[in-house]
């Protein structure tokens, strides 16, 4: 039987931090068996917003090792950059033409991210969702695994897969997302999500020293003011950590231990640092033996493109067809 197709996307804006990891990143890994799965460094997307063009190249190639580090291996599933399938960028444009300006200006992440760069509203940054949906639908993906915050994107994905269909027929699979164990975490601060632009991150490739600082003045419970005052894991940023990297032995002592004020917030961090690094210290590693070669990032990206681009080349052969524009 024909596994289903999966699809997702990483920006390479310079850090995979722990939000990305166990909002997508890990989930991906446990469903690389189950289904046919594509992953793409969406490098076009990154430059809806500032971005350093001298250093673009690097964070491409950092995302890279970091993701094969984490278990993407070529034999797996197929990983490359997604300006090396100019597809995406052709059915983007297509998307774009039969959409509603309206249903873009209401996307929350567009509505967030023009309150960040009020000095760059641009035009890709307002159609990122169909560059998104370009992505998704140019391999008729069925499942797409993500973070919480890409919920609406999905939802307008699979609107514009309707949209397409029901004016040109029959062509593209409604997506579903698929969301994590733990779609949402939180930065840091507690107080918005995990995000590389708010750096409020912990970034899966610093150092042990660098990711113990920042754990140690993390925001907790806030009221939770004093070491004897009783915790609420319910409302603990760390908590929702603990439940990704710890045993479900310790995750069920901590939450006693918090509640009745057996342990204090710095001996709960201490304990999600140990668990963190036991699951990191490999990636870690593994990263580091691929930084000092970089031919084998790069064969696994043009594999992984040239997979992809006989996918692409075939639905948009059908698109052009449907659209009436050429047929090849
Ligand atoms: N905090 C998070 N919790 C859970 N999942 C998250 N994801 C991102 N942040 C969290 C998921 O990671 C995948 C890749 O996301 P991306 O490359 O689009 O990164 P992003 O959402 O742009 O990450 P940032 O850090 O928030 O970037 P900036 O600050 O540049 O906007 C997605 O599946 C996403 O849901």
């Amino acid at each position: 039987m024909r596994k289903q197709r999966i699809f997702s996307g990483i920006q390479p804006t310079g850090v995979i931090h722990a939000g990305n990891y166990v909002g997508a990143i890990r989930n991906w890994i446990n469903l690389l068996d189950k289904y046919e799965c594509i992953f793409s460094i969406v490098d076009y997307h990154a430059i809806t917003v500032e971005y350093d063009a001298s250093t673009f190249q690097k964070n491409i190639i950092d995302a890279a090792r970091t993701l094969i580090a984490c278990g993407l291996e070529p034999d797996r599933c197929s990983l490359f950059v997604q300006s090396q399938v100019p597809e995406h960028t052709e059915l983007a444009w297509i998307l774009n033409c039969i959409t509603p300006i309206g249903d873009l200006e209401r996307m929350t992440q567009f509505k967030d991210k023009s309150r960040q760069h009020r000095d760059n509203i641009n035009v890709g940054l307002l159609s990122y969702p169909l560059l998104q949906a370009a992505d998704i639908l140019l391999y008729k993906s069925e499942i797409i695994p993500v973070g919480e915050d890409q919920v609406q994107h999905i939802e307008m994905t699979r609107r514009t897969a309707r949209r397409f269909n029901n004016r040109f027929g029959d062509t593209f699979p409604e997506p579903a997302e698929l969301l994590s164990n733990t779609p949402k975490i939180m930065g840091l601060d507690g107080k918005t999500k995990m995000s590389k632009s708010l750096n409020n991150f912990v970034g899966i490739l610093e150092p042990p020293d660098a990711i113990w600082e920042k754990l140690r003045t993390a925001v907790t419970d806030e009221n939770r003011k004093r070491r004897k005052d009783p915790g609420n894991p319910g409302i603990c940023n760390l908590f929702t950590m603990h439940k990704e990297f710890s045993s479900q032995e310790e995750i069920s002592e901590i939450d006693r231990t918090c509640r009745t004020a057996e342990i204090g917030c710095v001996e709960c961090k201490k304990n999600l640092f140990e668990n963190m690094m036991r699951c990191l210290a490999p990636v870690q590693q593994r990263a580091a033996e691929l930084e000092t070669n970089q031919e084998e990032v790069i064969e696994v990206l043009n594999t992984g493109a040239e997979r992809c681009r006989k996918i692409a080349e075939e639905v948009m052969n059908e698109v052009r067809g449907k659209i009436g524009v050429r047929k090849s």
